[in-house]
């Protein structure tokens, strides 16, 4: 390549970079961490989904629209020089579909096994999202049960899970075996989804959006906005308690799967978010003020938990540690006491 060349994709590479670093909280730094092999492809394969996730989100595009974008997405990520021309919410995620062409560029350069992982996991989520997207009625949300709970966590979550563990397997890095025991991969992403589910509660209502599924929050109010109301302060603990007890259940698989990885950067990838997750559900549980405002983990806390999360024995005492908070903070008054104190009991065979 020519000189001009290769200043150009020096170019565009660190743009991908800064898209990342504008568009994601967590994710940032420890794909910045992973060892070269597998860095672009893990930041390509997150700027892809940041990409057909902004168009899942967008309230203002016509509907027909989005359902036609989000189920050709993965044919969009082919096209030299496409670019969102859509008008939309002027909001940071929607700057990275704006210049798209330059994710696209840097997309088209990755090793050819590692573009097939990204485009079948975008093929199968954006018809996902295209399956749950219901329209202006967002009050008849299309998930009522918990199956369809974990089927679209499966979607948005479970299948970076199955793409991640595909390209970690591809990359030689981790044996082939950590991309075939699907059932762990799903749970590592519905782990992280499910929780960000529910402490975003208040965030996601006041968008207009709701992803607890009724079969769980109709036990315990009428509306799923009633959860806000002071009078219903005591149906709101105890549905909440539901919601984490629900997610409770996925937390040994996420520990079997952790304790399969064999290389460091690839095991803090995966482990930091994990951590992060326990923590966060330690804080919510029992924590009527979800309803009212977006509870964070302290600034301190999550460096602390990123340092410490260097192996499996520190991993493990982290989950301990939390775990034992949820079991503190598990009140006998509370309708769902017994079933946690047994999710509990599951997850302590484990640690
Ligand atoms: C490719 C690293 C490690 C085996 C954009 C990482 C949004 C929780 O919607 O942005 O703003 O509230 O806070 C990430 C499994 C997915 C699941 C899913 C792609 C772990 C598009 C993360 C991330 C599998 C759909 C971020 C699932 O939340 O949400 C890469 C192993 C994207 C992982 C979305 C959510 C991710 C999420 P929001 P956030
Ligand atoms: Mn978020
Ligand atoms: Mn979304
Ligand atoms: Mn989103
Ligand atoms: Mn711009
Ligand atoms: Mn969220």
């Amino acid at each position: 390549a020519s000189l001009q060349q290769t200043l150009a994709q020096d170019t565009s590479k660190k743009s991908c970079y800064e898209f990342l670093n504008m568009t994601s909280r967590s994710f940032a730094a420890v794909i910045q961490e992973l060892d070269e092999e597998l860095r672009d492809s893990v930041c390509l394969f997150y700027l892809v989904l940041r990409g057909l996730d902004t168009i899942e989100d967008d309230m203002s595009l016509d509907l027909n629209r989005k359902v036609e974008l989000l189920r050709s997405f993965d044919q969009i990520i082919y096209q030299k020089g496409w670019t969102f021309n859509e008008n939309g919410p002027n909001e940071k995620d929607r700057e990275l579909l704006v210049h798209f062409d330059v994710i696209i560029n840097e997309f088209l350069r990755l090793k050819p096994e590692y573009q097939k992982v990204i485009a079948n996991i975008t093929k199968l989520m954006g018809d996902g999202m295209a399956d749950y997207v219901s329209g202006e009625h967002r009050e008849n949300t299309a998930i009522a049960t918990v199956k369809d709970f974990d089927l679209y966590c499966h979607y948005v979550a479970g299948l970076v899970g199955y793409g991640l563990s595909d390209l970690f397997a591809a990359s030689g890095l981790e044996s082939k075996e950590i991309a075939d025991d699907k059932v762990l991969s799903n749970a590592m992403g519905l782990f992280l989804q499910k929780t960000n589910i529910i402490r975003d509660y208040r965030e996601d209502l006041d968008d207009g959006r709701q992803f607890w599924p009724k079969e769980i929050w109709g036990k315990y109010v009428e509306k799923f906005s009633d959860l806000t109301k002071p009078e219903y302060k005591d149906k709101a603990q105890a549905c909440l308690s539901d919601m984490v007890l629900n997610v409770l259940d996925d937390v040994p698989q996420v520990l079997t799967y952790l304790s399969k990885l064999k290389n460091q950067s690839v095991f803090n990838f995966c482990a930091i978010p994990q951590v992060m997750a326990i923590s966060t559900l330690a804080l919510v549980f029992n924590n009527l003020d979800i309803y009212h405002r977006n509870l964070k983990i302290r600034k301190g806390q999550a460096v602390k938990l990123i340092m410490d999360s260097k192996d499996m024995d520190h991993v493990v005492s982290i989950f301990r540690q939390y775990v034992f908070e949820i079991s503190r903070k598990n009140e006998a008054t509370d309708p769902n006491f017994m079933k946690i104190s047994m999710a509990i009991g599951r997850i302590e065979q484990w640690i």
